[in-house]
C-alpha cells in the first residue's frame, strides 16, 4: 500500500487535469489489452483515496488479488457474487453509525461496489436491487465484458444476441447467444435512483466524470461500463480502444445519463456507423451471415430510436 503516494494529488476535472497517482498497482494479471483494467484504472483515479470498495468475484478480483498480494491501493473487500449489494449496504450504514457514535471522524468516505456483468445482471441482482430500493448512499459500477469471462467465457444475460460463447456456441444448430442483452441500466433506472449512466474506457474523460458524479450523488448511483475483452471477444489487444469507440459510434452502446429520471445523450453522432464495422473485428461474431448482421442492425436501430425518444421527451419537459 502506497498511501503517501496516493495522497499526493487530488482529482480535478474542470480543467481536464487528472491525477498521476495510480490506485491500481502495476503487476496485476489482467490480459494484455484488457478494457476492464483500463476502466478500473480510470475509475480509481476519479474516485481518489477517500473510498471503500466492495468487489464481487470476477476478473477484477481474480486478476488483482492472488494471495497474499493486492493491486488495490485503496481499502477493498472481496465478496461473493450474491452479496455485493448487501455488503456495500452494511459498510455504508456501519460508517454512518461509527460517525454518529463519535468513534470515527466524518471524512465523507464514499462506498463503491463493483462487479462484472454476471455478478450484476445475474447472480448479484437481488442484493443490488435491495440496496437501490433501500436508498443506500453508494456507487455501483458494472464492468460489462458481456460474459462470465474469468471462468472460461460462459454466456451471461448481458451477452449480446449472436455472440459465440463456450456455453452458447455457434454452429449449424445455433447462432450462438439466442437471447437479447439484458438492459441493466434500464433496470437500475426503474428503481428511481438519482443517477444512472453508461460509460466506456474509450471515452476516458466522460468515464471519469461519470464515476465522480456517481460517487458524489447522494443516494444510489449506477454506472454501466462496456469493457472490450480481447480473450472473450476474440480480438487483438491493440484494438480495444477502437472497439470501444465503435460500440458507441454504431449505436450498439450509446453513452447516456439518466439524472433524476431525465435522459441525456453524451455522444450523438450525426450518422451511426454500420454495426458490421464493430462485429467484423471480433471472433465471437465471425460466424454471422449478412442476414444475421442485418437483423442485429435492425435491433440496434430500434433500440437507439427508443433511447432518442426518451432523450427528446426529457428535454421537452424541461
Ligand atoms: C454462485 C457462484 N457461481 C459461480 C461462481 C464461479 N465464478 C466465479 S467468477 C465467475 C464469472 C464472473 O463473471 P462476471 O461477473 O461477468 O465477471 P468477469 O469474470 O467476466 O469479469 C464465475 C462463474 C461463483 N464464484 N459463485
Ligand atoms: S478475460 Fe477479458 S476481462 Fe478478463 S482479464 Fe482477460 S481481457 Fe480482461
Ligand atoms: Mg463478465
Amino acid at each position: 500500500m502506497k498511501t503517501q503516494e496516493a495522497k499526493r494529488k487530488s482529482v480535478k476535472f474542470a480543467d481536464g487535469e487528472v491525477t498521476t497517482t495510480e490506485f491500481l498497482a502495476e503487476g496485476h494479471n489482467f490480459c494484455t489489452g484488457c478494457g476492464e483494467s483500463l476502466g478500473i484504472r480510470m475509475a480509481l483515479k476519479a474516485l481518489g483515496e477517500n473510498v471503500i470498495a466492495v468487489n464481487a468475484t470476477g476478473c477484477a478480483e481474480v486478476c488483482t488479488t492472488p494471495l497474499p498480494y493486492t493491486s488495490w491501493r485503496i481499502p477493498w473487500i472481496h465478496t461473493l457474487f450474491e452479496n455485493v449489494g448487501a455488503v456495500v449496504s452494511g459498510v455504508e450504514v456501519g460508517l454512518k453509525i461509527l460517525v454518529s457514535k463519535g468513534r470515527i471522524e466524518d471524512r465523507g468516505i464514499k462506498c463503491v461496489a463493483m462487479g462484472g456483468d454476471g455478478a450484476t445482471s445475474d447472480i448479484g441482482l437481488q442484493a443490488l436491487s435491495g440496496a437501490f430500493e433501500r436508498g443506500h448512499d453508494f456507487l455501483y459500477i458494472c464492468w460489462d465484458n458481456e460474459a462470465y469471462m474469468n471462468t472460461g467465457i460462459q454466456r451471461s444475460s448481458a451477452t449480446p444476441y449472436g455472440a459465440a460463447t463456450t456455453t452458447a456456441p455457434a454452429g449449424k444448430q445455433s447462432i450462438g447467444q439466442i437471447t437479447r442483452k439484458k438492459n441493466m441500466p434500464a433496470i437500475a433506472a426503474a428503481h428511481d435512483i438519482p443517477y444512472v449512466a453508461t460509460a466506456s474506457p474509450s471515452y476516458r474523460m466522460d468515464l471519469m466524470k461519470k464515476i465522480k458524479k456517481g460517487a458524489e450523488t447522494e443516494g444510489p448511483a449506477y454506472v454501466h461500463v462496456l469493457v472490450p475483452c480481447p480473450t472473450g471477444w476474440r480480438h487483438g489487444g491493440e484494438v480495444t480502444i477502437e472497439l470501444g469507440k465503435l460500440a458507441v459510434q454504431t449505436g450498439i452502446f450509446p453513452l447516456y445519463e439518466i439524472e433524476n429520471g431525465r435522459y441525456k445523450l453524451n455522444a450523438d453522432p450525426p450518422e451511426l456507423k454500420p454495426v458490421k464495422e464493430y462485429l467484423k473485428m471480433q471472433g465471437r461474431y465471425r460466424h454471422l451471415s449478412d442476414a444475421d448482421i442485418e437483423k442485429i442492425q435492425a435491433m440496434v436501430n430500434a433500440d437507439y430510436a427508443r433511447l432518442k425518444e426518451k432523450v427528446a421527451a426529457s428535454s421537452a419537459s424541461s
